[in-house]
């Protein structure tokens, strides 16, 4: 007999027929048909069925379990069984069934509106569905850091109190700090240009903020931004970093996480094949591949989801999308002397209109071309001068990019909406709970 607590993974696992265990979790599903109550035990780990017989445990145990409702939490001793039709292959046959707390009335129960689940999301992100999510998200981000650590990155923290928009005026969210203006940050890439002039190569996990009014399912006014700056890296360096990252992050997820994106129902055929190169084309191929589909495409517009959908079309990994007409990007990209009406930058786009993954590029490092930009675009000098400086002392060739992680998430995992790719959403029209 075992004293302490026992996952339920653990559990099921043992294969111990006949075992004595104890678990301890959420009730996930409960019925009783008079002198018997099963009760489905969830924990973080999975669920087992739990069979209470009157005859089996204290009269007082017996009554607990036929008053707790779903999500009470609970303790339970009980003897494991081989059962075909239970979850897992095992019930507990309950010994002794107390009750932590009794839950009230849940409010979450099937086939309710989507409004109405995310009102009650600090409830409904105990659902499996959830969990599992939440535990892919998990191994993208550590394997993500197992990736920098492994390829010589310094993770750094970057502030989120800024006076600089990396990414344009319009998307801003602005704040008084005592009696100046400031913003949350949008991106931590100036501050990271700064940082990989003394680590070289440096990345930060940060919370980055968009005011932006779309409501799309792959835009989120909070989201959690993985960035990685290299000196002495150009462009197409830049690109191979990321494909290796992305592509250490998506075999992690199906070697780790199989079990997780089963439940989702992803299909993993395709993810399997996720691996370095990827397939670059310019910007200007893009437009004529959109032309080819019949789509009315100019050169030196931004793409949306439709056109990023036909360009990846039949593709089987993401693809980089390079050299951006200057009018569609920031100001900070290094022009492409080849081609100077472009930028040496890439998009990462994932198949089947999952979209951008990363935006990134080599930045300029001519201090007179970045003033003159700024100047035509009316962009403030003043809270820019400290990232001028970093032209002026020193600068070398410098790359980096940003990767959205609930884009990846959303990708990975296949999910309908971006917001289930981060437990408490932020999207123009919610900030409960
Ligand atoms: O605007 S980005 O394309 N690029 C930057 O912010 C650079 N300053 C990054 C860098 O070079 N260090 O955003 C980068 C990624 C983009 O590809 C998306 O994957 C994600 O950030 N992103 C978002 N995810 C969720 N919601 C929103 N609104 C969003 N905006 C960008």
């Amino acid at each position: 007999m075992k004293n302490q607590f026992s996952s339920v993974r653990d559990v099921l696992k043992s294969d111990e027929d006949g075992g004595v265990f104890r678990v301890h979790g959420w009730i996930y599903r409960t019925r009783s048909s008079g002198s018997i109550v099963f009760a489905v035990i969830r924990d973080s780990t999975g669920i087992i069925q739990c069979t209470v017989k009157k005859s089996g445990v204290p009269e007082e145990d017996f009554r607990s379990a036929e008053r707790a409702l779903v999500e009470s939490s609970v303790e339970v001793e009980g003897v494991l069984k081989k059962d075909r039709r239970a979850p897992g292959g095992y019930e507990l046959v309950a010994r002794s069934f107390s009750v932590v707390s009794y839950a009230d009335p849940f409010p979450i129960t099937e086939n309710q509106s989507e409004p109405f689940l995310l009102d009650n999301r600090h409830l409904w992100i105990r659902s499996r569905e959830q969990a599992a999510i939440m535990k892919v998200k998990e191994t993208v981000l550590q394997a993500s850091r197992e990736w920098f650590a492994a390829s010589g990155f310094y993770e750094v923290t970057p502030p989120i109190l800024t006076t600089n928009a990396c990414e344009g005026g319009t998307t801003l969210f602005q704040l008084k700090y005592f009696d100046q203006n400031a913003y949350l940050s949008q991106s931590a890439q100036m501050y990271l240009e700064a940082l990989s002039f003394t680590l070289e190569r440096v990345f930060a996990l940060t919370p980055s903020f968009r005011a932006e009014k779309s409501r799309t399912p792959r835009h989120l006014t909070e989201y959690w931004h993985l960035e990685g700056e290299e000196a002495w890296v150009r462009n197409e360096g830049n690109m191979e970093i990321q494909e290796e990252l992305v592509s250490h992050i998506v075999q992690s997820v199906l070697t780790r996480r199989r079990e997780e994106l089963e439940f989702l129902k992803r299909d993993t055929a395709e993810l399997a094949l996720v691996s370095p190169p990827f397939e670059r084309i310019t910007y200007s191929k893009a437009i004529d591949i959109l032309k080819g589909r019949g789509r009315n495409a100019e050169w030196g517009e931004d793409f949306g989801t439709e056109e990023e959908r036909i360009i990846t079309e039949g593709k089987d990994r993401p693809v980089f999308v390079t050299n951006f007409p200057k009018e569609v990007k920031a100001f900070y990209m290094k022009e492409d002397e080849e081609d100077p009406r472009t930028y040496r930058c890439a998009d990462l786009i994932a198949p089947h209109g999952f979209g951008e993954l990363i935006g990134g590029s080599e930045r300029e490092t001519d201090v007179r071309k970045m003033m003159e930009r700024m100047e035509q675009q009316s962009i403030p000098l003043e809270p820019y001068r400290w990232y001028l400086d970093l032209r002026r002392f020193g600068s070398v060739p410098h790359s980096g990019f940003g990767m959205g992680v609930e884009r990846v998430v959303r990708w990975i995992c296949g999910l309908e909406h971006i917001r289930d790719a981060v437990p408490f959403p932020r999207t123009p029209s919610r900030i409960y709970p």
